[in-house]
């Protein structure tokens, strides 16, 4: 069939708004009508050339909601008509991965994802006869996109497809670094560096998790309205003191319980290690740093008690974990509507990014 896609030719190149072929699902596989993503960092990231497993020309796009059209042979948890959420972080529930609970890593198809094929090592997309390649096994930057069985979240069907998309990464990122990785308990003290499109449902999971103290920690004084609306009791912006480190470990009488990096730069990975409390304070790496960019501290930060720790997808198990999340939202216990500040057709895509680096935008969500 034919499908219009926004395609990313090459680094740094804005995407351009094709028909491209995409065969049907083969054996264990699933065909899905995406009706909404929105555009995360990590979209732009890649594209911007500075991810190591970076490969063009791609279909980008890992933050989707969509229905399932069509499955092929094998396929037996899913049928057409289904409402799904694409997952990068599949679940197989076999590999040793799934069968360990200290982690949410499937790592059954992650070596063909990473290198953008479906796990036979072919691509279901191409244009003029030329593979296109898929993007974190997800492509959702295609209004039709072919994925494993493994990697789809069935959801409940009163969802709105352009809310829910947001459960595909940010928000669940966000939540489940705190509730799922972190494990942050009622009464802690926490500090958000980047009070992005992740940085905010890191806040807010922090206040459904019951933490007292909730500092965001921005350069862009914009963000507080929202950050304060979301559960943050305090705001540094780092241009504004001369040390952040010392400042929040004054502000917090010793340092805080949990930190959370959500920018994806190594300089303030440290700070954010550094400003945890001595003997307990763990700080845990959401924002995904360039390639060939490496975190330092001076060992003694971890001797002396601190630790350092990072999530994927906020440690969620994808089928398991998405379904209840978008319960949440339908229950109300958590908010997604505000932080899509923007919504705009596949034809203006790009806007998504520039509004993105701009620093106007939390979320823009495509619809189809
Ligand atoms: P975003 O662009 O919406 O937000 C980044 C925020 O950081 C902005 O508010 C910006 O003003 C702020 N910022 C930038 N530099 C800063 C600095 N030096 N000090 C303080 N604030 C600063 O991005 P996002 O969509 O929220 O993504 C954040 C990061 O998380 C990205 O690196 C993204 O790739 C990563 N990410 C990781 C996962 C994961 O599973 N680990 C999932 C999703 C996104
Ligand atoms: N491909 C990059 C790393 C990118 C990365 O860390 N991705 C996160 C998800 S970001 C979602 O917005 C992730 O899940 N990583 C685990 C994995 O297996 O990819 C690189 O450095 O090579
Ligand atoms: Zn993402």
């Amino acid at each position: 069939m034919k499908t219009r896609a926004a395609v990313a030719f090459g680094a740094g190149k804005p995407l351009e708004i094709c028909e491209v072929d995409l065969e049907g699902p083969r054996a264990g596989e699933v065909l899905v009508e995406i009706k909404a993503t929105g555009v995360c960092h990590t979209d732009a990231f890649t594209l911007s050339g500075d991810d190591p497993e970076g490969a063009f020309p791609a279909i980008l796009g890992h933050e989707g909601a969509g229905v399932v059209v069509d499955v092929g042979p094998g396929v037996t948890s899913l049928k057409p008509g289904d409402h799904v959420i694409p997952l990068y972080t599949p679940e197989c529930r076999e590999c040793n991965f799934c069968l360990n609970p200290k982690t949410n890593m499937c790592q059954s198809i992650r070596s063909t994802q990473g290198q953008g094929l479906m796990p036979d090592g072919s691509s279901r997309f191409s244009l003029d006869g030329e593979p296109i390649l898929h993007y974190m096994g997800c492509s959702t930057f295609s209004n039709y996109t072919v994925l494993p069985e493994i990697a789809l979240a069935k959801v409940r069907e009163d969802a709105p497809f352009d809310k829910i998309c947001y459960i595909g990464c940010g928000v669940t990122t966000g939540i489940g670094a705190v509730a799922f990785t972190m494990k942050v308990e009622p009464g802690s003290t926490v500090a958000v560096f980047g009070l992005g499109g992740i940085g905010l449902n890191v806040i807010q999971g922090a206040k459904m998790v019951g933490a007292t103290r909730i500092i965001g920690i921005d350069l862009n004084p914009g963000k507080v309205e929202l950050a304060k609306k979301f559960g943050m009791t305090d705001f540094v912006n780092p241009n504004e003191v001369d040390d952040v480190v010392g400042h929040l470990i004054e502000i917090t009488g010793g340092g805080v319980d949990y930190s959370f990096e959500c920018i994806g730069n190594v300089n303030v990975m440290r700070q954010a290690l550094e400003c945890c409390h001595k003997g307990w304070g763990e700080s845990c790496i959401v924002g995904v740093a360039g390639a060939g960019q490496e975190i330092s501290t001076r060992p003694f930060q971890l001797v002396t008690g601190r630790s350092w720790r990072g999530t994927a997808f906020g440690g969620a198990r994808g089928r398991t974990d998405v379904p209840r999340i978008v319960d949440w939202y339908m229950d109300g216990k958590i908010q997604i509507d505000d932080l899509i500040t923007h919504t705009m057709p596949l034809d203006d895509i790009n806007k998504a990014f520039d509004l993105m680096h701009a620093g106007e935008s939390i979320r823009s969500v495509i619809e189809y």
